[in-house]
């Protein structure tokens, strides 16, 4: 049976890819971190299959613990602060949890058990202001946040470790991925999500930011897929995983209103608040080498991602009081 640890297990991606590994017959183990009111609704379906660990990113000490625990054969980081428009009013924070805290893990992972196999949650955000249309794993980084600095210096510091102490790791560098496990506060989930409360009653409007930025979405159940691929390659290497396919915010917006018969014009305000200092206006990539090397396949497209979504919200809401998004 092999082992796996995965950081940010109660994340999006995190139960995705617990969920799979499970499957797979791996013995999974999940660094939590202490939290004043702890939110498993992630995993709560598969809370009892993982074995917890008590750790925090930020606390070295507690992450050898982990690893010396787990023991593990393959090691998933996934935890960070993850929210791009939360790092300009918390930059120092991000840069401790999703930048140098990489370097804690990969030490973890050194001084532990250093031929475990290592994935880096990498993202799209280092592209930024994109130096080329699509993005590939050669194109130059031009990060637009303190989030897409810090996960740049998390990238560097993976293949640095890869290359100094001849560790198997691998950065993979995906493009937005969604689901109905979404935080509220990221775009797709807030836009299904306003939807699903507008459609049932509960709320009159949606107010959102920049409507012209575009993004390659997919699904986050496909793309833990391709986290696993990369590590049971020979060698380790980098990744882009996306699909190729480019839609602005508006068209996410259209796509979701018109699941449930309504007109997205009726209900959506603009609200200066939620525009950023900077911007990405367009992410698009190129997964050729992921698709030739990994065999990797994308199952869920754009609109039915989107309409998948709204229709767990409306499930979610009916009956429920409900949450409102603090972003
Ligand atoms: P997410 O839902 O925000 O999950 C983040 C996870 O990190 C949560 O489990 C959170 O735990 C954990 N975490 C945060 N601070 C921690 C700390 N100090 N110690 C221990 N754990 C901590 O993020 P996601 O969407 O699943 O993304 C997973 C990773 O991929 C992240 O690194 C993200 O930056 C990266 N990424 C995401 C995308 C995307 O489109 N989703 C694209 C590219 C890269 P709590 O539950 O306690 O908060
Ligand atoms: O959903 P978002 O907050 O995602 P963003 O900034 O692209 O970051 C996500 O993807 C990255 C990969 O490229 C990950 F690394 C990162 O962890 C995260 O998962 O915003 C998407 C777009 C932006 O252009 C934003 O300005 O939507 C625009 N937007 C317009 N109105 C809004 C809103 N975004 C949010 N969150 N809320 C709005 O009201």
């Amino acid at each position: 049976m092999k082992r796996a640890l995965i950081t940010g297990v109660t994340g999006q991606d995190g139960s995705y890819l617990a969920e799979l590994l499970l499957e797979k017959g791996y013995q999974v183990f999940g660094l939590r971190r202490r939290t004043s009111t702890p939110n498993y609704e992630n995993v709560a379906h598969i809370q009892d299959k993982i074995e917890w660990i008590s750790g925090d990113l930020t606390d070295l000490a507690s992450l050898i613990e982990a690893v010396r625990i787990s023991n593990p054969d393959e090691v998933y980081n996934l935890a960070a602060q993850s929210f791009v428009a939360a790092s300009w009013p918390q930059p120092i924070a991000t840069g401790q949890l999703t930048a140098l805290a990489v370097t804690n893990m990969l030490e973890a992972v050194r001084i532990a058990k250093p031929d475990a196999r290592f994935y880096q949650a990498s993202s799209s955000e280092m592209f930024g202001k994109v130096q080329a249309i699509p993005q590939i794993e050669t194109t130059p980084f031009y990060p637009r946040s303190p989030y897409g600095v810090a996960k740049l210096y998390g990238h560097w510091i993976t293949v640095n470790y890869r290359e100094s102490f001849n560790m198997f790791a691998c950065s993979g560098i995906l493009f937005n991925h969604e689901s109905p496990r979404r935080g509220l506060e990221f775009v797709t989930r807030k836009v299904t999500d306003g939807v699903a409360q507008i459609k049932l009653g509960l709320a009159k409007e949606l107010r959102l930011g920049n409507l012209d930025s575009q993004r390659d979405w997919g699904f986050a159940g496909d793309y833990v897929k391709a986290m696993w691929l990369m590590l049971q390659q020979d060698t380790p290497d980098d990744f882009v995983i996306s699909t190729g396919e480019m839609h602005t915010v508006e068209e996410l917006v259209q796509v979701a209103f018109d699941h449930v018969g309504l007109n997205w014009r009726d209900y959506v305000v603009i609200d200066e608040k939620f525009v950023r200092p900077a911007e990405v206006d367009l992410l698009l990539g190129d997964c050729t080498k992921a698709k030739q090397e990994l065999g990797w396949e994308l199952e869920v497209g754009f609109k039915q991602l989107v309409a998948n979504m709204v229709d767990a919200d409306l499930k979610r809401h009916a009956g429920r009081p409900v949450e409102v998004p603090v972003y």
